[in-house]
């Protein structure tokens, strides 16, 4: 417990004073990050009602927490970047006024921790020894958050030493927005609940962050997407390297070679499973580095080489199973926290799809008595666990080198019920970077808004990228003369959710995409057999092994089809997107566009 300042650093003390005046906290609180510290947050929590205890036996050192039923997922429509001018936030973000919104978080966070515990959470995205490790301090009235910040994030008075005298550091402000008048009694999640009035904001020329009103996830753990995704993906275009929304992963193949692959799919669209995935050929083994950011740079050797920024999973919970991803739920098995599930009486947790019985009655994600024959869904779309990554069976023994590792291929996915092939690799960069820039995906339950509509997402990264998408292209591209083109990592588009006419999936996924990854890697040694199509190379019918995978022959060929009449919708709506980055759309993915028209016919 520390009520005194960890650190004579004098623009953190004067940030950390300034703040405490305008939002008027009744006290300060300095996080170190010990486990004692820890734990009396944790026991405040239970007595709040924000937290559950689990039961020790079957889920030692872990908590539930039930979210308000208006702060369930991140708040896209509420997301602002601020840059100087409009122009540089892009067609494809929200912007305002950065002076104006200057002086709206000021009203806003005028006197909203009342009643309330400032925390100051000193935290380091990346290896505090990386060259590209980044320092931020998150000032938050949510417990919630600091406990969940020193799973997601090296947090803490390590992090205070390493800032030392005179460190620089990214300031972000974060409060639930709920002051609490004298006597008022607190409610288990406080938040702003009328959506119109959160707010998630970036300044990405200081930089730093505000956000106000949300408890939840991405709009609350600042590191996260806010700093290491919209703020880092700044930094990393004017520093020469990359802030993507990947897992890392690494392959080794029966002979015991190693292939490092990113992979960037939209949110809740199977970064988790894949990043820890159990592959069922045998002989090969996945080892996890990262489920959902990397930072890549060209490393020594001139390898693009990716870094997780993060130290934990907030990963979605429904569908998590034994069967999907065992090493996901052996990670969640202690010092977890769950955000949204449903309690069982014996005082654990359960999810629909989750791979065992559900219980016959529990308590659901919004507190109320539940059974599974009400017909209603008793964990949250969005709900989470929050798990330290250590605690991965299968996490990687390179997983926090400060280098980085030296990637063979980057994957791009996303859910395409049509059209898109299981995987194509690209021709080249330049068509790599295209296949990037054409991403879309059904929507899910990871934003609000409406699930299951089509909609682009470039890189992953539509609701992460902090300046003009365009810009972000050519950043991509340039990548081609930072380095030797033949050390570039390889680029394929995967698609595991490819529908058959009668809205079946058609390929089994999970620990069988391990059959597409050992393809990618035979690809990467010049073996792997592969047609040219119009939208680049395919495996031929015997090129995938589907050795124990039976009847799939049929299923194999719709899965593999390149459909041309399809592809020239697509092609068409992806032109469409395209036109919306105007002059700065690179001249390099027009001819992407001109070239695949062609070859289509
Ligand atoms: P964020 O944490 O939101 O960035 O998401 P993520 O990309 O890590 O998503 P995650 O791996 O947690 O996937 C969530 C959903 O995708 C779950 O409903 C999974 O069941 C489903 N999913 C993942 N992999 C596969 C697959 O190979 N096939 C199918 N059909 N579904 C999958
Ligand atoms: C995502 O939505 O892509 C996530 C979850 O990884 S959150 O941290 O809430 O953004
Ligand atoms: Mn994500």
């Amino acid at each position: 417990m520390a009520e005194k300042s960890l650190t004579t650093n004098k623009a953190v003390l004067n940030w950390v004073d300034e703040m405490a005046k305008l939002c008027q906290p009744d006290k300060v609180f300095w996080c170190t990050g010990s486990e004692q510290e820890n734990q009396s947050l944790c026991d405040l929590m239970v007595r709040a009602g924000t937290f559950t205890k689990l039961n020790e036996k079957l889920r030692p050192g872990s908590y539930l927490a039930r979210s308000h039923p208006s702060d369930v997922a991140r708040v896209e429509d509420r997301t602002f970047i601020c840059s100087k001018t409009k122009e540089e936030a892009g067609p494809t973000n929200h912007w305002a006024d950065p002076t104006e919104m200057r002086q709206k978080m000021r009203a806003l966070f005028n006197d909203c921790m009342k009643g309330r515990t400032m925390y100051v959470i000193p935290f380091a995205m990346g290896p505090l020894n990386s060259p590209i490790c980044k320092v931020g301090i998150e000032i938050t009235d949510s417990p919630y958050v600091v406990v969940n910040m020193r799973i997601m994030t090296r947090m803490g008075q390590t992090v205070m030493d390493k800032l030392g005298a005179d460190g620089h550091f990214i300031p972000c402000m974060h409060s639930v927005g709920a002051p609490l008048q004298p006597g008022q009694q607190d409610t288990p999640w406080p938040c702003e609940p009328d959506p119109q009035k959160k707010y998630i904001i970036h300044f990405p020329d200081e930089p730093s962050v505000w956000s106000y009103g949300s408890g939840y996830g991405g709009n609350a753990l600042l590191g996260k997407k806010c700093l290491a995704l919209r703020l880092a993906s700044v930094m990393a275009k004017r520093e020469g390297w990359m802030a993507e929304h990947m897992l890392i992963l690494c392959l080794a193949s029966p002979a015991g070679k190693k292939y490092y692959i990113a992979a960037a799919f939209p949110s809740a669209c199977g970064k988790t499973n894949l990043a820890m995935m159990q592959p069922t050929l045998p002989g090969w083994k996945v080892s996890t580095l990262g489920d959902d950011i990397a930072w890549i740079r060209v490393g020594k050797g001139g390898r693009l080489c990716a870094m997780n920024p993060e130290t934990g999973f907030f990963g979605v919970a429904p569908g998590t199973s034994r069967k999907s991803n065992p090493h996901a739920l052996t990670a969640c098995a202690k010092n977890t926290i769950f955000t949204n599930v449903v309690l069982t009486p014996d005082g654990d947790i359960w999810w629909e799809d989750m791979g065992v019985p559900a219980p016959a009655k529990g308590i659901d994600w919004e507190g109320n008595e539940w059974t599974p024959a009400s017909g209603k869904k008793g964990a949250h779309p969005n709900s989470r666990f929050t798990a330290p990554a250590a605690q991965c069976p299968v996490i990687d023994p390179d997983w926090q080198s400060a280098e980085g590792v030296p990637l063979s291929a980057i994957l791009f996915g996303g859910r395409r019920p049509h059209t898109i092939p299981l995987v194509c690799e690209a021709f080249d960069w330049e068509h790599g970077v295209f296949m990037g820039s054409a991403c879309g995906s059904e929507t899910t339950a990871a934003a609000l808004g409406q699930s299951g509509v089509l909609r682009r997402d470039p890189f992953a990264m539509l609701p992460f990228c902090g300046y003009h998408m365009g810009d972000y292209f050519a950043h991509w591209l340039s990548f081609a003369q930072r380095t030797d083109r033949a050390k570039l990592p390889r680029v394929y588009f995967v698609n595991w959710f490819r529908k058959s006419a009668d809205g079946k999936f058609l390929w089994p996924g999970f620990g069988e995409n391990s059959r597409v990854l050992k393809w990618i890697c035979e690809r990467v040694e010049g073996t792997g057999k592969a047609q040219r199509t119009p939208i680049g190379h395919v495996p031929t019918p015997d090129a995938l092994d589907v050795t124990g995978l039976n009847g799939m022959a049929d299923d194999l060929k719709q899965l593999l089809a390149v459909d041309a009449a399809s592809w020239k919708k697509e092609v068409e709506d992806v032109a469409a997107n395209h036109a919306k980055f105007g002059r700065r759309l690179p001249k390099a993915l027009n001819e992407q566009l001109d070239g695949l028209r062609a070859r289509l016919g």
